[in-house]
């Protein structure tokens, strides 16, 4: 709250009170929301040179506006209106998993399902009293017992096989050269640490615009849709091998995209694991998987996968920085962040964000959930 306080000061003065370096940063994503809420030319233009004044990376997933570039898609990412099969797969995992769901169980569970229904219906017009007035008196038969016995067990042997080979490969360690993301759940919504970046985030669910006070952030198209959008989404790289980490601050959440055929309990008190890499970029969508009580359907989360480069430029606008080995084609990354780096946006900007982030993860009155809150610390 101290910090939506800064902002609107900042707003208000122009830069004459904006701290230096990643203060200035900050203003150009928030002026956007209150320029929207409310139509006046005054916050855009105050925006205008403070985003030029600084040297600072821009986040390089919003536009000048402070608006999300990526827009979401109906059936990418998320259900399409009267979509009925599963949602397209952008992770290995996932397209095996696809494959296997549309390739062998639902092929299996038809046939079985057909099968029975044929025998029940022979049954039932064969062997009716007025067609068989003598019944068979036999009570056993060796070989059709061993057959019904032999074949449904094949028949889960065949199951069992790719699907415990599906699950070790979720749970596989993720290579060294991953990229960690920690999924924190709170009541109700998710806060991000990626710790090798020194980056930090609170991702609220947006509002529609008749639910938030003038002058506050609310969804738009731009978001994504209704229950889905966030303020702040997760951005991973595309084609790193990524490493999920999830715990909770204080009940049972589970951090889920279904594009990923992921899920993944956030526990309090432990830590989970698993790996993953996308291969798509896109935006995708998910949801709290566990019910964690009264806002449980209220906080979802949002992934935009980008490319290596694109991460990096948007970890350094967080006032992140990558690791030394970074993540593939060193190149872009370090002669777009080189410079900024130089100037002082690490220095002052990771130390920054650490410490305002911090608190703000535990405090947040998120029942309340007043839209770009979850934004101030960033
Ligand atoms: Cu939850």
């Amino acid at each position: 709250m101290r910090m939506l306080g800064l902002t609107s000061i900042v707003l208000a003065a122009g830069l004459a009170l904006a701290a230096p370096g990643h203060a200035q940063n900050v203003a150009a994503p928030e002026a956007a929301p209150a320029a929207a809420a409310a139509p006046q030319p005054a916050g855009a233009e105050a925006t205008t040179p403070a985003a030029a004044a600084t040297p600072a990376v821009a986040d390089p997933t919003l536009d000048a506006s402070g608006q999300p570039l990526l827009k979401a898609e109906p059936g990418v990412g998320y259900a399409a209106p009267g979509g009925i099969t599963m949602l397209d797969q952008v992770t290995p995992t996932g397209r095996e998993l696809h494959w296997f769901h549309n390739k062998v169980l639902l092929p299996l569970i038809v046939a079985i399902s057909l099968f029975v229904l044929a025998l029940l219906i022979w049954v039932i017009i064969r062997y009716r009293r007025a067609a068989n007035p003598e019944p068979s008196r036999t009570s056993h038969n060796t070989f059709i017992e061993i057959i019904w016995t032999l074949v449904p067990v094949l028949i889960l042997i065949a199951i069992a096989v790719p699907s415990i080979r599906l699950l070790a490969a979720q749970f596989k360690p993720a290579p060294k050269e991953a990229v960690t993301l920690k999924a924190i759940g709170n009541q109700w919504f998710w806060t991000y640490e990626y710790p090798d970046h020194g980056v930090q985030l609170t991702s609220n669910m947006l509002k529609e615009q008749g639910e938030v006070a003038a002058g506050q952030r609310y969804r738009t198209d731009a978001d994504g849709p209704r229950l889905l959008a966030v303020d702040q989404r997760v951005v991973l790289p595309v084609g790193v091998p990524i490493r999920l980490q999830t715990t909770a601050q204080d009940v049972i959440h589970s951090w889920a995209i279904p594009a990923f055929a992921l899920k993944l309990d956030a526990v309090p008190g432990k830590i989970n694991e698993l790996s993953f890499t996308i291969e798509k970029p896109g935006l995708y969508f998910g949801q709290c998987s566990e019910l964690c009580g009264a806002r449980h359907a209220y906080m979802p989360i949002a992934v935009e996968a980008v490319s290596p480069e694109v991460f990096a430029q948007w970890v350094a606008s967080k006032g992140g920085t990558m690791p030394a080995a970074a993540t593939e084609p060193a190149g872009a990354l370090a002669n777009d962040t080189a410079d900024d780096t130089a100037n002082g946006t690490a220095d002052e900007g990771a130390p920054t964000v650490n410490a305002t982030a911090a608190p703000a993860v535990t405090n947040q009155p998120a029942t309340q959930n007043p839209a770009g809150l979850g934004q101030a610390d960033q």
